[in-house]
C-alpha cells in the first residue's frame, strides 16, 4: 500500500493550487476568494482577478478582463465555477470562455454505490471515502478535498449512498440524519448539495403496515419524514429511488404504477424544494431463458411510456443512457426521444463495472458524445453518473480513470464538449509531460474504448462477461440464466431480432430510426448484432463475413493492447501513478489475450469456419 499523504489526497487535475484547504470556508464565494487569492499569492506576476457576486446569474457567470484587472461576476455558486473556469484556462494557458457561461442542465450528479459497511458496490478504488461500519466515518480534509474537485468540473449534488439501500442506511432519513447534516456542511462551501437513495419500504421499517403509496398513513409518514430531514438539512437536494427493480421494494407491491409511487414521495419533498429521483431502471431480472417472448431491453419503454405526462413536476426520471446496463455499446434508449413530458435525467458510469474495473484502459469521452448527439436537444434536466471514486491514494484506482470523473463534469455542463479536447485538457492539467508525451497519452486514450470494444463482446452484442463479477470473458456465462441477458448463438447464427419481425424493440425508436436499425444493411455496423440474428456467413460491408469480422476484431485488438503497453512504458508518467499503470496494462493484456482466445474459440467452435488468415484459434 502507498503511505497516505496530504498531497495524495489533493485533487488529481487541479496540481496547481494549494493542497490545504482552510476550514473557515462557508459559502461557494468564501471558496472561490480564497482559491484565486491564494493562486495570485503562489503565481505573482498574474494581473489581479476580483470575484463579484451578482445574484441574479444564479449559476452562471461572466468573465471579463478589464485593462489591469479580471472581474469573475457570478451567482452563488457561479462564482465558483466561474473561478474554476478561469484558473483552469490559466494553467492551460488558453483564453478564459467568453460571455455568459451556463450549465446545459441544473442537476448534475455523482451517485456513490457506497454502502454504510465500507464497501461499494461495483467500487474498483477502495472502500467509501464516507462510510465503515454502519457509520460515518472519514477524513474531513479529503472531504473537503473531494468538494473541491467536484466544484472545480460543476458538479452540484452527491447522492452518497448505494441505490440499493442496505440497513443501516435507510437511518439516514433519521438516526444517523445529524451526522448526515454535518457531512453536507463540509460539502456546501463548494456548491455542492447531498442526495439520498431511499427504500420505497422503509414505511414498513418504522412500524406501518403499509408501505402502498396510495395510503393516507403513508404519504403522510413520507410528508413528516421529509419535514425532518430538510430541518436537518436545508439545501438537500432530494432523494433517489430503485423500485421494483432487481428485488428492490416498490409500488408494484401494491398494483400501484410507478408514477403513483414516484408523485407521493415528490410531494412529500416538495415543500423543500426537493426532487424525486426516480430510476427507469426495470427488468424482469427472473426470466425463464426458455422464454423468447420476452426482450430485456424493451422492459423500460413497456413500463415508461404510458406514462409520460402523469409525473409531478419534481420528479425527474433518471434513464440508463442504453436499454441494457452500461455496456460498451448499444443503441441509445429510445425513452429520451419518446417521453416529450417528462423530465428526464441521463445516467452514465463511470466506474468501469462492464469496461474493464478501472484496470483496463477505458477512456468515456468518444462514447458520451455520441450518446448526447443522439439525445434531443433540450429535453434533459439533469445528468447523473455512478461515481468511480474510492479510498485509494489516487481516488479512482487507474490514476487515468480520474479522467472520466473530470469529462463527466465537463459534459453535464455542455453535452456538446468535444472528446479530444477535455482529453486533452485533463492530461495537461494532471501531468507535466513533454509536448509529444502529452500527445501521446491522447492518443492512446482517444482510442482505448475503440479498443476495448474490439475485444470483448462484438457488434453490439453485449454480455459476455463473467457472471457476477464481470470482468473479464464468458460467452455462455449469462446464456442460462435469469437476467435476460442471451445471445443465442447455435451452428449456423448468433444474436436476437429485435425488429418488427422479432422482438419489436426497434419500434421503440420513431420512424427514421427504427428503419435505420431495421434493415442490416442500413443498421450502425457496430450495432449490428444488437438489432439482428444473423448467420457467421453474413457479408459485411466491407466483404468479410460476420464470422471472420469477429475474428478480425479481436485479434487486432489484442494486438492493439499490446502496442498500448509498449507505448504506455516510454512514458515519463510521474511517481506512484505510472507504477499503477505499468501494472493495471499488464493485466489488461492478460485480460485481451483471454477475450481474444476464448471469443474466437467460441465462435470457431460453433461455427466451424477457419480465419481465413489462418491465425491460430483453439480448436
Ligand atoms: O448493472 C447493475 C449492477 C448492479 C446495480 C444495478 C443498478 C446498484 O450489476 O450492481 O445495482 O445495475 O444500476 O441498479
Amino acid at each position: 500500500m502507498k503511505k497516505k499523504t496530504d498531497a495524495n489526497y489533493h485533487p488529481v487535475w487541479l496540481r496547481e493550487l494549494p493542497s490545504r484547504l482552510p476550514k473557515t470556508l462557508k459559502t461557494p464565494f468564501d471558496a472561490a476568494s480564497f482559491e484565486i487569492s491564494e493562486y495570485l499569492r503562489l503565481h505573482p506576476g498574474i494581473v489581479p482577478v476580483i470575484p463579484v457576486s451578482d445574484e441574479t446569474l444564479g449559476e452562471g457567470y461572466i468573465i471579463e478582463k478589464e485593462e489591469k484587472r479580471t472581474v469573475i461576476r457570478g451567482g452563488p455558486t457561479g462564482i465558483l465555477y466561474g473561478t474554476y473556469a478561469y484558473l483552469q484556462s490559466l494553467i492551460l494557458k488558453e483564453t478564459p470562455p467568453e460571455g455568459l457561461q451556463e450549465p446545459a442542465v441544473p442537476f448534475r450528479m455523482l451517485n456513490c454505490w457506497d454502502n454504510m459497511d465500507g464497501s461499494i458496490e461495483r467500487g474498483y478504488a477502495g472502500r467509501s471515502l464516507w462510510f465503515e461500519n454502519g457509520r460515518f466515518c472519514y477524513d474531513a480534509e479529503r472531504i473537503c478535498q473531494l468538494g473541491r474537485m467536484l466544484s472545480s468540473v460543476g458538479i452540484n449534488v452527491l447522492c452518497i449512498n448505494n441505490v440499493n439501500v442496505h440497513a443501516p442506511a435507510q437511518s439516514l432519513l433519521d438516526d444517523l440524519l445529524l451526522d448526515a447534516a454535518a457531512f453536507a456542511s463540509i460539502l456546501r462551501p463548494f456548491g455542492i448539495r447531498l442526495m439520498f437513495s431511499i427504500d420505497f419500504s422503509m414505511p414498513l421499517q418504522r412500524g406501518l403496515s403499509s408501505a402502498d403509496p396510495l395510503d393516507q398513513t403513508v404519504c403522510d409518514w413520507w410528508k413528516s419524514c421529509a419535514a425532518g430531514v430538510w430541518k436537518a438539512i436545508p439545501d438537500l437536494a432530494g432523494f433517489l429511488v430503485k423500485a421494483d427493480s432487481e428485488h428492490r421494494p416498490g409500488p408494484n407491491t401494491y398494483g400501484r404504477s410507478h408514477a403513483d409511487g414516484a408523485n407521493m414521495l415528490a410531494d412529500a419533498v416538495r415543500p423543500y424544494g426537493g426532487v424525486l429521483v426516480w430510476r427507469a431502471f426495470v427488468y424482469n431480472c427472473m426470466q425463464d431463458w426458455r422464454d423468447y417472448g420476452t426482450d430485456r431491453p424493451c422492459a423500460a419503454f413497456d413500463v415508461y411510456h404510458p406514462l409520460d405526462g402523469q409525473f409531478r413536476e419534481n420528479v425527474i426520471l433518471q434513464v440508463k443512457y442504453g436499454p441494457f446496463d452500461f455496456q460498451v455499446r448499444e443503441p441509445v434508449s429510445p425513452l429520451f426521444s419518446a417521453m416529450e413530458k417528462t423530465a428526464l435525467c441521463c445516467e452514465l458510469q463511470l466506474t468501469q463495472e462492464y469496461t474493464g474495473h478501472q484496470i483496463d484502459l477505458y477512456a468515456m469521452p468518444p462514447q458520451w458524445r455520441e450518446i448526447f448527439d443522439e439525445i434531443p436537444e433540450g429535453r434533459l434536466c439533469a445528468a447523473a453518473a455512478v461515481s468511480n471514486l474510492g479510498r485509494d491514494y489516487n481516488w479512482t484506482g487507474h490514476p487515468f480513470a480520474a479522467l472520466n470523473l473530470f469529462a463527466f463534469g465537463q459534459y453535464a455542463w455542455n453535452p456538446g464538449t468535444d472528446p479530444e479536447q477535455v482529453i486533452e485538457s485533463w492530461i495537461r492539467m494532471t501531468y507535466e509531460l513533454p509536448e509529444e508525451e502529452k500527445e501521446e497519452l491522447a492518443d492512446l486514450l482517444s482510442d482505448s474504448r475503440r479498443v476495448y470494444e474490439k475485444y470483448t463482446s462484438p457488434l453490439g452484442l453485449c454480455w459476455m462477461v463473467n457472471p457476477g463479477g464481470h470482468y473479464g470473458p464468458s460467452p455462455y456465462g449469462y446464456e442460462f440464466q435469469a437476467w435476460g441477458t442471451y445471445n443465442r448463438a447455435d451452428r449456423t447464427a448468433v444474436g436476437i431480432d429485435r425488429t418488427r419481425t422479432g422482438t419489436g424493440f426497434a419500434c421503440q425508436y420513431a420512424g427514421e430510426l427504427e428503419d435505420l436499425y431495421s434493415d442490416p444493411e442500413t443498421c450502425p455496423e457496430e450495432l449490428l448484432l444488437f438489432f439482428h440474428r444473423l448467420p457467421y456467413t453474413f457479408r459485411m460491408r466491407d466483404g468479410r463475413t460476420l464470422v471472420q469480422r469477429i475474428y478480425d476484431d479481436h485479434f487486432e485488438g489484442y494486438e492493439q493492447v499490446r502496442k498500448m503497453q509498449d507505448r504506455l512504458q516510454k512514458l515519463s508518467v510521474p511517481g506512484p501513478d505510472r507504477e499503477e499503470v505499468v501494472r493495471r496494462m499488464e493485466m489488461q493484456c492478460e485480460n485481451a489475450r483471454e477475450w481474444c482466445d476464448v471469443v474466437n474459440t467460441f465462435f470457431h467452435r460453433l461455427s466451424g469456419m477457419p480465419d481465413a488468415l489462418g491465425r491460430r484459434i483453439y480448436p
